[in-house]
């Protein structure tokens, strides 16, 4: 259980990195933007495809992006990349 919670915190630690260390903070697409440079420096990130990514975060079009909709595009990005994996290995 510790390590889950070492992961909810560094999720947490990063997500407030980039939109801020408010108690309600959200994350704007020039702050995804910031956090897709820093953290995935080798990922294509034309204006295109972060904005086809934070539409998608952007689960209630509200046009920020919550902690819960960060975790849930970090959550499937690595579900699908897990899945994608195993079919390899089949
Ligand atoms: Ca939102």
């Amino acid at each position: 259980m510790a390590r889950l919670r070492q992961a909810m915190d560094l999720l947490m630690d990063t997500f407030q990195e980039y939109a801020g260390r408010e108690k309600d903070s959200t994350m704007t697409m020039i702050e995804l933007v910031k956090l897709l440079r820093k953290e995935f420096p080798d990922e294509e990130k034309s204006l295109s495809a972060v904005s086809t990514l934070f539409c998608k975060m952007d689960e209630d079009s509200n046009g920020v992006v919550s902690f819960k909709e960060f975790v849930n595009i970090v959550t499937e990005v690595k579900l699908i990349s897990f899945q994608q994996r195993v079919a390899c290995l089949r």
